[in-house]
């Protein structure tokens, strides 16, 4: 490696995310699971933190997280996750298991990040019943995918196709809906990893206070 390409390397990248967000969740835990140095900046999106100009500077669409790199901010939680593992070493994206493991983050962030986190913040009805539908479907695939015994959806490793399955599996549990059980016990098995344990317990506070402030005011 040159001096100019370690000096680069050297430089601290800075995470802008929340602790109850899930799709910075899904940003953080790829970094603690990828071992990179990132700084932490929580932002306080009820403080108008998102809207602020030098934040949509960074995130034109105003979304969480972000992170600051030598290289300019980087919004969207995979470009996030792929730019880290272009940089190297590669962690969630191993050789022979790519296409997989985007394929399944990709299926969280439509079929369970989205639909829960609607749920998450509107308990009607109808939202629930689409929620329910949605993500139904998709532990279907996540079963099927877990079928032949593989502890992760990939095979042998944790990849990024893990990650957004069990923060929406750690939702749909607070939120009160229901999981199939192989799903209960891959979920399981993630949260053994200490990046795992450590995301649902930053997010629990959150999720509580939400939930006070909901029965405050129904
Ligand atoms: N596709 C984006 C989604 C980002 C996103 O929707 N973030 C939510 C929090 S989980 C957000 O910033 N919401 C605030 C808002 O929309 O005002 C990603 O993967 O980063």
């Amino acid at each position: 490696m040159t001096h100019a390409a370690r000096a680069r390397f050297d430089v601290v990248m800075r995470l802008h995310y929340h602790p109850l967000s899930t799709y910075s969740r899904k940003a953080l835990l790829g970094i603690r699971l990828r071992g990179d140095a990132v700084e932490l900046r929580e932002l306080n999106p009820f403080a108008g933190d998102l809207k602020r100009a030098d934040y949509v500077a960074m995130s034109p669409f105003g979304k969480m997280p972000v992170l600051e790199t030598d290289e300019g901010p980087l919004f969207e939680s995979t470009s996030i996750l792929e730019y880290l593992e272009e940089r190297g070493p590669r962690c969630l994206l191993p050789a022979g298991v790519e296409r997989l493991a985007r394929h399944h983050d990709r299926l969280a962030d439509l079929y369970l990040l989205t639909p829960i986190g609607k749920y998450f913040w509107d308990k009607s009805e109808a939202i629930r019943a689409t929620t329910e539908a949605t993500m139904a479907v998709a532990w279907q695939l996540w079963g099927r995918a877990l079928a032949d015994g593989r502890p992760y959806v990939c095979g042998t490793e944790i990849t990024l196709g893990d990650l957004g399955a069990a923060i929406a599996a750690h939702y749909a549990v607070t939120e009160g809906l229901s999981l199939p059980d192989d799903i209960t016990a891959y979920v399981a098995r993630l949260e053994r990893h200490p990046a795992f344990a450590e995301s649902r317990a930053s997010a629990q506070p959150f999720v509580e206070a939400t939930r006070a402030r909901r029965e405050k005011k129904d």
